[in-house]
């Protein structure tokens, strides 16, 4: 491939990132598609957080994740207009934002809407995406029927 591609000067570079990009997504199980590095499944339906924490988890994945400026990006500005559950609570712990997937909660990623987390009522510990807050975050009780992401 590399001495092919000597030859055949930029058509040879498309030719390779064409390839290249075919394989990535053949990495992601059908009905998933391949974004930022992962694999994700937009749930048509809606439910409340814990059964959609535990179906992601049956089909081997996560409520997803978002590790970093560009996922937020180029999920949720781009790709969905609807509400969605995130891997994200604070369950545990009042206050103490969580990960499903053990990622170190940093807050100096996170993108809260405005006067976001507030915990409305002493009943808000699970955080979805807003359609409403364009796509920033909401905490929210856990209870709501909402869509999800599942990631792997
Ligand atoms: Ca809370
Ligand atoms: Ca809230």
């Amino acid at each position: 491939w590399p001495h092919v591609l000597a030859h055949l000067g930029r058509f040879g570079i498309l030719l390779f990132t064409l390839q290249f990009t075919t394989e990535k997504s053949q990495m992601c199980p059908s009905g998933w598609q391949q974004l930022v590095g992962s694999c994700y499944s937009f749930s048509d339906e809606r439910d409340n957080w814990e059964k959609a924490n535990q179906t992601c988890l049956l089909k081997d994945s996560h409520l997803i994740v978002i590790n970093s400026e560009e996922e937020q990006q180029e999920y949720f500005f781009k790709h969905v207009n609807k509400d969605y559950w995130l891997g994200l609570t604070d369950l545990s712990q009042e206050g103490q934002f969580e990960w499903v997937d053990g990622t170190p909660y940093n807050a100096a990623i996170t993108t809260w809407g405005y006067g976001q987390p507030d915990n409305t009522d002493n009943l808000e510990h699970c955080v979805h995406i807003s359609a409403l807050m364009e796509y920033y975050w909401n905490d929210h009780q856990c209870t709501v029927l909402m869509h999800w992401i599942c990631e792997r």
